[in-house]
């Protein structure tokens, strides 16, 4: 017999350190539609994800909610699933960093590196982001701020071991030379050699010594392995790569595509094809690094208080319409705009207009007038033809689109199909036909076209709504996996000529836009309250709301004239950055752009309801005015206005995100 061809397809290991938000979704579910697809095509699939278990940001997680770094990620690591499973994700492989089994290949890996010379000692000096836990370089360094996050960098030195990722240049250059295909969109190929290596690559630090959470080097254990050599390496540890837990490493190695976000294109282009260099083994054939999501036109991010929780749009619209609107709507090397409006009037218009209302007139006419079950005669028509062909000729475009990886253009031309065939019911007006008893046989090539042409198209779409197109073939009578296969969409007419079909349930009823906005945007602040902590903190002096030593207030106590008020400058500015004040419990230290080109330090005694990166980027008001003071010994030039919200509750006042810093508040 012969052997299957196989795929092997991996999302990026996610970082348990939140909730995942729409943006991990859109990777997971762009895979997932390749995976289904290919699967569909007879392949022999391997499809990969999992979590990024270890680092400092997890470490001093777990420290602040009082848990053990393992504790910490075992309870969000089972959130991902779950999301996964909501989300209809079909991997065959979870793998979490913090496996034995990948943990011991990652030990031997790393050791493998050292004994060939590819990883040496040596003492790292350099800048340091702790949030996203990346070294950085002074010239990759944007306003001398971390270039993912935008955030302070720390200066940082400590011995380390270092791989040798600066000898790869050349190697690289004529990796890409030689397989353009290898990093696509091609601008992310242009960006890597332009940005980083052609003005030379560095050696690259890969272990740690001032925290624990990591994999320990075996032959030098104040050591823990850091980031990168750990979470690539899974792309083969997950296939049985020097440990004995699975054995297909030489079945589904290399890789036929990793898929990635933009942001860490760099590490799987450069760092992860210099690592197998070093260690001889076989390059991923490629990488494609795909957009990102923004929200309403602004990144999304926890400390923006945007990001979209997939799981509630799952919950109201049904996963499939979530699947279909990220995969139909953004182009996928791109980066896309999320929205409420878009998601709705996407759903409205293809899958309730287009989709569903056809495969409900369709069904209910063969009802109608055939009592469930079309009689076999037929009575062709010029007009059935282009259905026929368009239908026939869909496969080949749909393949090479989803070979491109252009979900987008692979599900336009199926609804192509299904608007087409909207458009030929008007065309040939069954409804007429139905009340000519001399036009049975035509009535019935009619309705038989709908439903072949329903037929197909829902085979190409079930690699992006699976659940959907089970629940079509159910009722349009497609009752064998012989006619529901890929290859059966080939052929118009594979459906008996006597099918009978089954009214079901409305595929995508209609979304009502305003009543829906309202409760989306509902939702979004459930989600934020529930985020922000709310234990009461001791007494505070800050410079910020005198909350606590007050009971919420009733009324207003005294009068003051205009004047008076006018005297307080309030002005609208932006948290640039924000971290606790040493040894205090409830100060915060927030960096502010008020405007006026110059920095501005406020100390609020807000940290027991706000962690300091669910302000960064935010617009708060402040009193511009105040005399300085110092609190704890650090400068605060101003007071942050927040609220009583309740007992033991503050909430800053934020400001609507457009008013540019600097604005008079009056
Ligand atoms: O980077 N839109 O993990 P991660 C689209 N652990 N994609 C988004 C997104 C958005 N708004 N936000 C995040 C890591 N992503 C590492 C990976 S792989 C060996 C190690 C994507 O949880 C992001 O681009 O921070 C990345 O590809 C993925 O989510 C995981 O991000």
């Amino acid at each position: 017999m012969e052997e299957k061809k196989t795929f092997y397809i991996t999302t990026p290991i996610y970082y348990p350190s939140a909730k995942l938000h729409i943006g991990h979704s859109y990777c997971t579910v762009a895979t997932d539609m390749m995976a289904r697809y290919k699967r569909m095509r007879g392949y022999d699939v391997m499809f990969l994800t999992g979590t990024d278990e270890h680092g400092q940001k997890i470490e001093l997680k777990a420290k602040e909610a009082g848990v053990t770094p393992k504790e910490y990620v075992d309870n969000i690591v089972s959130g991902v699933k779950e999301l996964w499973r909501l989300m209809n994700i079909s991997e065959h492989r979870f793998i979490r960093t913090t496996d034995d089994y990948h943990e011991e290949s990652v030990q031997k890996i790393f050791k493998a590196l050292y004994d060939k010379g590819e990883i040496y000692k040596g003492k790292y000096k350099g800048k340091y982001c702790t949030p996203c836990e990346s070294f950085w370089t002074d010239t990759q360094l944007v306003d001398g701020k971390c270039p993912d996050c935008g955030r302070e960098v720390i200066d940082a030195e400590e011995e380390a071991y270092f791989f040798r990722l600066s000898k790869y240049a050349d190697r690289l250059l004529k990796l890409y030379e030689e397989n353009p295909g290898f990093l696509e969109p091609k601008s992310r190929m242009n960006e890597m050699v332009n940005n980083f290596i052609k003005p030379g690559l560095e050696d690259l630090c890969v272990s740690r010594t001032s925290f624990t959470w990591g994999v320990p080097v075996d032959f030098d254990p104040k050591h823990v392995v850091y980031v990168w050599v750990d979470a690539l390496s899974n792309y083969i540890t997950a296939l049985g790569y020097g440990n004995g837990k699975y054995h297909d490493y030489e079945k589904y190695w290399p890789a036929d595509v990793h898929f990635v976000g933009k942001e860490i294109v760099r590490f799987h282009s450069i760092i992860w094809p210099a690592i197998l260099m070093a260690l001889d083994l076989p390059l991923p054939k490629k990488i494609y690094g795909h957009g990102w999501l923004n929200f309403n036109g602004e990144k999304m991010s926890k400390s923006r208080g945007n990001v979209v929780d997939p799981a509630i749009l799952c919950q109201r619209y049904g996963v499939d319409s979530l699947r279909y609107f990220l995969l139909r709507e953004f182009p996928f090397g791109s980066d896309g705009n999320f929205s409420n409006e878009g998601l709705i009037s996407r759903i409205n218009s293809d899958l309730a207009n287009d989709l569903g209302n056809l495969v409900s007139r369709t069904v209910s006419m063969v009802e109608k007038y055939f009592g469930g079950t079309l009689p076999a005669e037929r009575e062709a028509d010029p007009l059935d033809q282009e259905i026929e062909e368009m239908a026939s000729a869909l496969k080949a475009k749909v393949e090479a689109q989803m070979e491109a990886y252009q979900f987008q253009n692979a599900l336009t031309e199926v609804m192509k199909l299904v608007s087409r065939t909207n458009k030929y019911i008007d065309e040939t007006a069954p409804w007429v036909l139905g009340k000519d008893p001399e036009k049975k046989a035509r009535l019935a090539t009619v309705l038989y076209h709908m439903l072949e042409s329903i037929r197909v198209a829902s085979i190409y779409l079930a690699p992006c709504m699976p659940g959907t197109s089970e629940k079509i073939w159910k009722q349009i009578g497609a009752n064998t996996p012989e006619i529901c296969s890929w290859d059966s969409a080939g052929e118009f007419g594979k459906l008996p000529a006597n099918v009978t079909v089954a009214k079901g349930e409305t595929l995508f009823p209609r979304i009502d836009m305003a009543k829906e906005l309202e409760a989306l945007e509902g939702e979004r602040q459930k989600l934020l309250a529930k985020e922000q902590p709310a234990q009461k903190p001791e007494n505070t002096t800050g410079a910020t709301s005198q909350k606590a030593e007050k009971e919420p207030v009733e009324g207003v106590t005294s009068l003051i004239a205009i004047d008076d008020f006018a005297k307080v400058q309030l002005r609208v500015a932006q948290v640039v950055s924000c971290e606790k004040v040493e040894k205090s419990d409830k100060l915060l230290k927030l960096q502010l752009d008020d405007g006026s080109g110059e920095p501005r330090q406020v100390v609020s005694g807000i940290a027991a309801w706000y962690s300091p990166e669910l302000l960064v980027g935010k617009k708060v008001i402040i009193v511009a005015n105040l005399k300085p003071a110092k609190l704890r010994g650090v400068l605060s030039q101003g007071m942050i206005l927040a609220a009583d919200a309740g007992e033991n509750d503050v909430r800053v006042i934020f400001a609507d995100p457009e008013i540019p810093n600097g604005s008079t508040v009056r």
